[in-house]
């Protein structure tokens, strides 16, 4: 995958994305995935799993912000947040930016990253370690969504692609285990890739949410590290549709919570939901298969 100078991501086969490292920090094998941490000049510290970008410290705002403002926000009265995956621990420090928030647990499979996260990414998730609010717990995030009883406000899945340890992260019976531990009102925010690229992955877990699910939904970002055009994060609630809020109320929120953003405004949240039209028509027709093939019976 690399000659120790370039590193590359070799997701879409024909295609290579590649970082100059300045500095290697870490490239291994862990006993879930391959791994691989680096410096570049332009995004930073750069973090690799199986050869797909995870996330830069130049660019994580962006995914992080709007993984957890959008439902965080929307959903105007969140207390307890369950983050499935997410090693880094940046969303954390992004969710713990709510003062209404008492909680958050996060289950997160492979301790190699979690351990990397403190040693490397400070600068994006120190405050999520001196957060007594904040619970990492190294474990099968499938496993906890099955056998708990704990319920959450807002479920937020930061997981990888779905190959390798993260591919059960996007099965019908993972969301309707993740449905299970959801409080009335709540709201599940999924990474569901890149749509241009990943089209069958998108298409099979958008059937999945939409047999699982009554409100499912689809919002874009655009993240320069993630290559191939926008990438979908996908919302599913059985009470809470994603543009029942209005950009009066979000403002009202926004600036009540007193948190400063890069990416994120109450405008752009709702604008994000007007996905391209490619996206659109992909996001309808997998929804309507997986409606077909039942709600909320798995
Ligand atoms: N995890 C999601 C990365 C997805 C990249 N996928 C892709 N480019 N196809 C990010 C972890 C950030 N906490």
């Amino acid at each position: 995958m690399a000659d120790e100078r370039w590193f590359s991501e070799t997701l879409t086969p024909g295609v290579r994305l590649s970082f100059e490292a300045r500095r290697v920090l870490r490239h291994e094998r862990t006993d879930n995935q391959e791994l691989a941490l680096f410096e570049n000049d332009v995004f930073g510290r750069v973090l690799l799993l199986d050869g797909v970008v995870q996330v830069t410290t130049a660019d994580e705002f962006i995914y992080h912000e709007m993984m957890a403002h959008v439902p965080l926000l929307a959903h105007g009265e969140p207390r307890d947040v369950l983050i499935i995956g997410g090693g880094d621990c940046g969303l954390a420090e992004e969710v713990l930016k709510h003062s209404s928030i008492r909680r958050v647990l996060q289950v997160e499979i492979d301790p190699s990253v979690a351990e990397l996260a403190r040693t490397h990414f400070g600068e994006i998730n120190a405050a999520a370690f001196a957060d007594p609010r904040f619970e990492l717990r190294i474990g099968d995030g499938a496993a906890f969504v099955r056998e708990s009883d704990e319920r959450f406000d807002v479920v937020l899945v930061d997981s990888t692609d779905p190959i390798g340890p993260g591919a059960v992260l996007f099965t019908r019976e993972f969301y309707a285990g993740v449905r299970g531990r959801l409080n009335p009102g709540g709201i599940l925010v999924t990474q569901n890739g890149i749509p241009f690229l990943q089209t069958r992955e998108f298409a099979d877990a958008f059937a999945n949410l939409g047999a699982t699910f009554r409100h499912v939904a689809c919002y874009v970002i655009s993240v320069p590290t993630y290559f191939g055009g926008h990438l979908a994060l996908g919302w599913s609630s059985d009470d809470v549709a994603p543009l029942a809020v209005s950009t009066e109320a979000l403002e009202t929120r926004f600036a009540a919570a007193g948190i400063q953003t890069r990416y994120y405004s109450p405008r752009h949240h709702l604008a994000a939901f007007a996905a391209p039209r490619y996206i659109e028509q992909a996001l309808e027709s997998a929804v309507e298969q997986g409606r077909k093939a039942g709600l909320g019976d798995p």
